[in-house]
């Protein structure tokens, strides 16, 4: 009998996959720096029995429609907006994705986005790099305090609460915004509960750590902006399209806050002539929320079990 196949999108560690390998017959796209193309990524989803995704990987009805064998696809990510969860559950495809192993490591990355914008750091560097540091002044690179700050947190699910468990350690007072509330939250970090605007209106930092839903897209648009303190600052470690990135240039430019830390972009890789990448006060990352090296081998082993747990008719460890 023929062994399932099974189709990864991206390089992995051999030895990640190795337990995969010793049961199925397993192929990985092998190009660092180039994303699988889309014919090839619907070539392989016709023989495959289990896809390992990635949040750049487009898993919609045509790709689901060609995947005839394809039992489970699972995605390196907590997100899954890349993925057509409805027409995959009605097709009978599981999805997996990688909530809880990355929690801590990507609040850490949104903890230090909101400490590297906040104080500068990036800029400090660039500036000792290119020579700038001829003498020392009072006020060179004055950033802001974060300590005894008010935080707010829009999107309070276990990431936007570990920011707040490490904003605690900071005496920062913790705001958030929810879909739902979360007594939970509220009761053991002291976060409170705000409807939106007055979030934005009281907020030192506002942290995105929102899912990327219909509700989400666009969310934050000039008037948003508009609404905070022209000392704020802005991070999004969630999703780039939450934000209307024209707005948020706008924003920086004409004083409405005074910086952003970013993760992510309505467009990944961001284009070298974005004009985010033109200003001093926004400091970029290439979405790395979750890329530690620990993190992103659970997240693979995850990946890896969940895929032979569905393979061999038994429970995902984490299924939508
Ligand atoms: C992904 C992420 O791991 O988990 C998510 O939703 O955004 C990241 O942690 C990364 O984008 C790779 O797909």
């Amino acid at each position: 009998m023929m062994k399932p196949f099974i189709y990864i999108t991206r390089k992995l560690p051999e030895t990640l996959i190795q337990p995969l390998q010793d049961r199925y017959e397993v192929e990985m796209w092998d190009q660092d720096d180039v994303q699988v193309p889309r014919e090839v990524l619907l070539e392989k989803a016709g023989k495959a029995s289990a896809l390992l995704t990635m949040l750049s990987d487009r898993i919609d009805g045509e790709l689901l429609d060609q995947g005839e064998h394809l039992k489970v696809v699972a995605n390196l990510a907590v997100g899954f907006d890349n993925i057509d969860v409805a027409y995959a559950k009605e097709k009978g495809v599981a999805v997996c994705n990688t909530p809880d192993v990355l929690t801590e490591t990507t609040a850490d990355l949104a903890f230090g986005l909101m400490m590297a914008t906040a104080r500068r750091i990036v800029e400090g560097d660039r500036y000792i790099r290119e020579g700038e540091w001829k003498s020392w002044s009072p006020l060179l690179l004055a950033g802001a305090d974060i300590h005894h700050k008010t935080l707010g947190i829009v999107g309070m699910g276990s990431i936007g609460e570990a920011v707040a468990r490490r904003a605690k350690g900071f005496s920062m007072d913790v705001l958030y915004h929810n879909r739902n509330r979360r007594p939970e939250a509220e009761e053991a970090l002291g976060a409170a509960f705000r409807s939106l605007d007055e979030l934005l209106k009281e907020s030192d930092f506002v942290v995105v750590l929102a899912p990327l839903t219909e509700e989400t897209k666009g969310l934050f648009q000039k008037e948003q902006f508009d609404m905070m303190k022209d000392s704020a600052i802005f991070i999004n470690a969630a999703r780039g399209p939450i934000v209307d990135e024209d707005a948020l240039v706008e924003a920086i430019r004409e004083g409405m806050i005074a910086g952003a830390g970013l993760d992510v972009f309505t467009q990944e890789p961001i284009s070298m002539d974005h004009p985010l990448l033109s200003l001093d006060r926004v400091v970029v990352l290439p979405h790395i929320g979750s890329s530690s090296v620990d993190t992103r081998y659970d997240m693979v082993r995850l990946c890896t079990d969940n895929i032979q747990a569905v393979l061999e008719g038994k429970e995902p460890r984490t299924a939508l």
